[in-house]
């Protein structure tokens, strides 16, 4: 059974989605020179239009958020006159594109650090993960616990790309704060052990991602600002003793700050719902606005949590890349294509801009 609610127009702040269906953030490694989205880009987001809302692919807000080889920034004019295409192609389609705001923090190597110098991280803790450089998959490097003088610097970082987003044309911004990377290093304890500002507490581990969030609405207002957590999700290395009380808190201080969406991937990143007990629900209560659910979800689950009343929308990822119609898909019953992992990560059109629609739409 499905219901036609996902399907109908749903207001997100000031705009209007056409569904409740949303593309998450896939990161792609295809940028070319300069970390520019490459021209075939474009194509790609613009094909999958259809999604109420597009959330681009991790983009790093500074040479230093750098983890992995090819991810498009934001902070050169050539980046930003690079993405504008994209925003066009997207909005000349109907579609609504936001932009995902990265940094790494440890999750990086030397050789894609300014200066070949160590990633910067809340704690001086090598992560148990790999990272891909030079076409290969490395272990990552060791890293450096940030000076306390530095963190202003990285929230500067944080704003000057959500302006510079802005400037390219998106709708908005989502903060990165998922997936073992910079933000979520510094919210758990089994990756942050200072004993500053930053360090120690539920309230001091949570200070950077409410800054950083803070600083970005400042710049471009809270309705064009979005914030993913991953409260459970041990990618990249990433432990929590006490994932309940940190992020309900999160929670509580992203809405005191009014931001538009929450976008929470449930359990572990990639796709398995159930890795760890939490309450996904106790966020939900804690906030007002948009929440926006995400991992392992298919039509069946997104109709049942919508009925239920436990998310407003529903982020697809691995879905997209192979049916760039999802959406047209999801509502006919149509088959999903599956997506070819070889072409995942890098190379070309091959695997990104060729995957076909539906021939003929199939009714339901
Ligand atoms: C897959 C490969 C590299 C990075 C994330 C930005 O997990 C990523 C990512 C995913 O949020």
């Amino acid at each position: 059974m499905t219901n036609k609610t996902l399907f109908e127009p749903y207001v997100l702040g000031s705009l209007t989605l056409s569904n409740r269906i949303v593309m998450a953030p896939l990161t792609r490694n295809r940028a070319r020179a300069g970390f520019v989205p490459g021209n075939f880009a474009a194509e790609y987001y613009a094909q999958r239009a259809s999604a109420g809302l597009i959330i681009s692919e991790a983009t790093q807000i500074s040479q230093q958020g750098q983890g992995y080889q090819n991810t498009p920034g934001i902070y050169t004019q050539e980046q930003i006159d690079g993405w504008r295409k994209v925003t066009g192609a997207v909005h000349a389609k109907g579609g609504r594109i936001f932009l995902q705001l990265w940094h790494v923090g440890r999750v990086s190597h030397v050789d894609l650090q300014p200066n070949g110098q160590a990633p910067v991280a809340p704690s001086a803790i090598r992560a148990e993960t790999k990272t891909f450089v030079h076409n290969a998959f490395v272990d990552v490097s060791e890293p450096r616990a940030l000076e306390l003088n530095e963190i202003p610097g990285i929230i500067e970082d944080f704003r000057r790309a959500a302006a510079n987003a802005i400037a390219a044309g998106f709708d908005g911004v989502e903060v990165h704060g998922a997936n073992g990377y910079l933000l979520d290093q510094f919210a758990k304890d089994g990756a942050n052990t200072r004993t500053d500002a930053y360090g120690g507490s539920i309230e001091n581990r949570a200070r950077l991602t409410l800054e950083v969030t803070a600083a970005v609405i400042e710049e471009i207002g809270a309705e064009r600002t979005g914030v993913r957590i991953s409260p459970v999700s041990p990618a990249n290395g990433v432990s929590a003793t006490d994932p309940q009380g940190q992020f309900n808190y999160i929670v509580e201080k992203l809405n005191e700050l009014g931001i538009v969406y929450l976008h929470v991937v449930e359990g572990a990143t990639g796709g398995l719902r159930d890795v760890a007990p939490f309450d996904y629900e106790a966020l939900r209560r804690r906030f007002g606005n948009t929440y926006m659910a995400n991992n392992g979800y298919d039509l069946e689950l997104a109709t049942t949590r919508l009925e239920q009343g436990l998310a407003d929308l529903f982020a697809f990822g691995k879905p997209f890349i192979a049916n760039p119609d999802l959406i047209d898909r999801l509502k006919t019953g149509a088959p999903l294509a599956s997506l070819d992992p070889a072409t995942l990560y890098g190379g070309g059109p091959a695997g990104y801009t060729d995957y076909p629609g539906m021939v003929a739409p199939v009714e339901p």
